[in-house]
């Protein structure tokens, strides 16, 4: 595991501390090995529904969670899990949301895509492509109001990028001068369509020019470049210059959802994606050669995150399915 060089020229792996360097190893693991379990437990019967996993993409949301303040908020799509981690919600009211428990974050009747948590101020969780982007610009609209500093980020994927929505979105946001963070997961696909069979204008956040919205393209296979990008586009937000893009240049390994066999690309592509870039061995070989860490060590912290995990698995297998009167909670009318 370890033969593999750095994902990037990291030059900025100098200034980067050990315990920044622990930090994001291990949030970024703990997500994979969340949805491993995730993904096996689906194969047992014990999940149902759809079920998006975020295995490949980790350092999008450890990076820029690494930017963040408290106050801040997110709101993202369905392939969520990951997002909720590491804005610091409970792996196991996680996992038992996604098996159906009373235990969950929303007491089972949500499911994988359907989670909040207000006290981490994440705002879901959303099946329908796209609508959790003007939903982003509201919450940011909230604050500005407010007059607090609070950021937003309003992430979308590839496919997203191309909804009607997101530019009536972006047109309001810059003229309000919202605080508003526009990250576009950029995985290559949206289901089972490449980037480059849906559009002839591939570099998705130069479209923000057309609304006088800055923004830049980022690897997002490199945590530290990525968290680099978050503060500076939080910087922007936080001096009220209006919102800012960020395309985060990602990759996911496994299907577009469990139920997907991606037939549509390549094993070696994969396969390539993984070896080369992967963004935890990425820092674990940044660990390793820069001394802060030794192969005991790491071992260490990978046998702590599977006790996370499996904790959280137990907790949702043994959780309670939710009362039948739990039918009439929660609903509008
Ligand atoms: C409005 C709408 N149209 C279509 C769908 C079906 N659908 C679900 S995910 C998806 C692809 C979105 O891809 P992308 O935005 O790149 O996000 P990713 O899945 O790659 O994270 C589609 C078409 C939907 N849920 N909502
Ligand atoms: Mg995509």
């Amino acid at each position: 595991m370890a033969t593999r060089k750095p994902a990037s020229k990291s030059a900025s792996a100098p200034n980067v501390s050990k315990d920044e360097l622990l930090a994001h190893y291990k949030d970024m693991l703990l997500i994979r090995r969340f949805e491993e379990k995730a993904g096996q437990l689906y194969g047992m019967g014990l999940i149902g529904g759809f079920c998006h996993l975020y295995i490949g993409q980790e350092a999008v949301v450890v990076g820029l969670e690494a930017a963040t303040k408290e106050g801040d908020k997110r709101v993202t799509s369905y392939r969520d899990h990951g997002h909720m981690l590491a804005c610091g919600m409970d792996p196991k009211g996680v996992m038992a949301e996604l098996t159906g428990r009373e235990g969950g974050y929303s007491k089972g009747k949500g499911g994988s895509m359907h989670m909040f948590s207000k006290e981490k101020h994440f705002y879901g969780g959303h099946g329908i492509v796209g609508a959790q982007v003007p939903i982003g610009a509201g919450l940011a609209f909230s604050d500005k109001y407010k007059g607090n500093d609070n950021v937003t980020f309003a992430y979308f994927g590839d496919g997203a990028a191309n909804q009607g929505q997101v530019y009536e979105t972006y047109n309001m946001a810059e003229l309000w001068d919202l605080p508003v963070i526009f990250v576009i997961e950029n995985n290559q696909y949206a289901m089972g369509t490449s980037v480059a069979r849906s559009t002839k204008s591939p570099s998705l956040w130069k479209r923000g020019a057309a609304y006088g919205i800055e923004g830049e393209e980022v690897d997002g296979m490199d945590v530290l470049k990525v968290k680099e990008a978050g503060q500076k586009a939080v910087a922007h937000c936080r001096a009220g210059k209006g919102p800012y893009i960020l395309e985060v240049k990602t990759y996911r390994y496994r299907g577009h959802s469990m139920s997907d066999p991606a037939k549509y690309r390549t094993r070696e592509e994969v396969q390539k994606m993984r070896e080369e870039r992967d963004p935890i061995e990425g820092v674990r070989a940044l660990l390793l050669t820069g001394n802060h860490a030794s192969e005991d060590e790491l071992k260490a912290i990978d046998k702590e995150i599977k006790e996370i995990v499996n904790e959280s698995a137990e907790f949702a297998k043994e959780s309670p399915e939710p009362a039948l009167d739990e039918l009439w909670t929660d609903i509008y009318a």
